[in-house]
C-alpha cells in the first residue's frame, strides 16, 4: 500500500432543491467522508490505498463499502457491525453558498472503532498514514485508535500526514484545540486550513501558523488558503503556491481532501514540497466543479494531458 487511512464515511442525502430541509421532497444519495475522499482521490492519481473503518451491517453500510471499493480502494479491513448503524448526513442547499450540513452520526458504527482495528500488518508496508481531526472527535475509543495508529506508524517508519478538518458540530473549540494540537505534535506533516491554523495556534498569518506547528513537532506544514492557494514550510523549502482559478464553483466540500490527495501523490512520486503543493491545488480545484465530494477528482491521465473531464478515464 502507498497510503493507509481510516475514519468515518457516511451516506449523504443531498436535496435536489434549495431551501430549508423541512420543505424538501427529493434527495439524491451519495457518500461523504474526508478519509475515503482522500483514498478515492489518490487511487484516481494511480496509487494503492487502503481505507479502514466500521460500517453498520445495513443497506447504507453495504452501499458505502461498495462505492469506495468500486473506486478501487482496498476495503478488505472494513468491518461491519450489526449493533450500530452507518452514519448519515444531510446537506441543505442555500443559494450561492456552501450547503449546511446536518449529521446523524452519534453512536454510529464508525464511532465504535477501537485500537484493535488498526494492526501492524495494516501499516508495516505503507508509505504514508493519513489521519484527520474528525476521527478523534467521534468518541474516546476513536481518539485512542488515532493515537495507537500513530504509534504503529512510528514503529514502522511510516510518515504520518494529519489534516485537522475541525468540525465544530462534533466538539467545542477548546476540546478541538487541545486534542488536535497534541495530535499535530505527533505527526510529520500537518495540513490546516487558515482558520484551523488560527484555532490551533492562535496565530493569524500563514507563516506564523506554520512556524508554531513546526515548533510543536511537525516537519512540514501546509496552510490551505482557499482560492489563494497554499503556504508551505519545511526545513528546506517555504513559499506560496497560487490557487487554480475555477470559473463556476458549485460546492467547496471535498476540495481540502482533493488537495490532500494531490499533495500525497506528489510526496509518493518523490516531488519537491512546492511541486506537491501545486499538484494539491490542481486536484482540489477539480472538486469545486461538482456538488458531490469526490465526483470531480481527476484521473492521472487528465492531469497529464491537461484535459477536462470530457472522456472516459480509468
Ligand atoms: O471533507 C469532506 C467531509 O467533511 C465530508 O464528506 C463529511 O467527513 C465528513 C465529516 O465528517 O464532516
Amino acid at each position: 500500500m502507498d497510503v493507509v487511512t481510516f475514519g468515518e464515511t457516511m451516506v449523504v442525502l443531498s436535496p435536489l432543491t434549495t431551501g430549508p430541509l423541512r420543505y424538501v421532497q427529493h434527495f439524491e444519495k451519495t457518500i461523504g467522508g474526508a478519509e475515503s475522499n482522500v483514498a478515492i482521490g489518490l487511487v484516481r492519481l494511480g496509487h494503492q490505498v487502503s481505507w479502514i473503518s466500521r460500517l453498520g451491517e445495513d443497506e447504507f453500510g453495504i452501499y458505502t463499502r461498495n462505492f469506495i471499493r468500486g473506486e478501487g480502494v482496498d476495503t478488505s479491513a472494513v468491518m461491519f457491525d450489526k449493533r450500530y448503524p452507518t452514519g448519515v448526513f444531510f446537506k441543505e442547499r442555500q443559494a450561492a453558498q456552501d450547503p449546511k450540513v446536518y449529521y446523524y452520526r452519534a453512536g454510529s458504527a464508525a464511532s465504535q472503532m477501537t485500537p484493535e482495528d488498526i494492526q501492524d500488518h495494516h501499516l508495516k508496508d505503507a508509505k504514508i498514514l493519513h489521519l484527520t481531526g474528525i476521527t478523534p472527535a467521534l468518541s474516546e475509543s476513536c481518539r485512542e485508535t488515532v493515537l495507537h495508529s500513530i504509534a504503529l506508524a512510528r514503529k514502522h517508519q511510516v510518515k504520518v500526514v494529519f489534516d485537522p478538518n475541525i468540525r465544530l458540530k462534533l466538539w467545542s473549540k477548546a476540546e478541538a484545540q487541545k486534542t488536535l494540537f497534541e495530535m499535530a505534535s505527533l505527526c510529520d506533516v500537518v495540513l490546516p486550513g487558515i482558520d484551523e491554523g488560527e484555532l490551533l495556534t492562535g496565530e493569524t498569518e500563514p507563516e506564523a501558523i506554520a512556524e508554531a506547528l513546526r515548533q510543536n513537532g511537525a516537519s512540514v506544514v501546509v496552510v490551505k488558503l482557499g482560492a489563494e492557494g497554499a503556504y508551505f514550510q519545511s526545513i528546506k523549502e517555504s513559499g506560496y503556491a497560487s490557487g487554480v482559478k475555477v470559473e463556476h464553483i458549485v460546492d467547496t466540500i471535498g476540495a481540502g481532501d482533493g488537495f490532500a490527495a494531490g499533495l500525497l501523490s506528489g510526496f509518493i512520486r518523490g516531488w519537491s514540497l512546492s511541486e506537491a503543493v501545486a499538484l494539491g491545488n490542481r486536484v482540489g480545484a477539480f472538486a469545486l466543479t461538482v456538488a458531490g465530494d469526490v465526483e470531480g477528482y481527476p484521473y492521472w491521465s487528465q492531469l497529464e494531458q491537461g484535459k477536462e473531464n470530457k472522456q472516459i478515464h480509468r
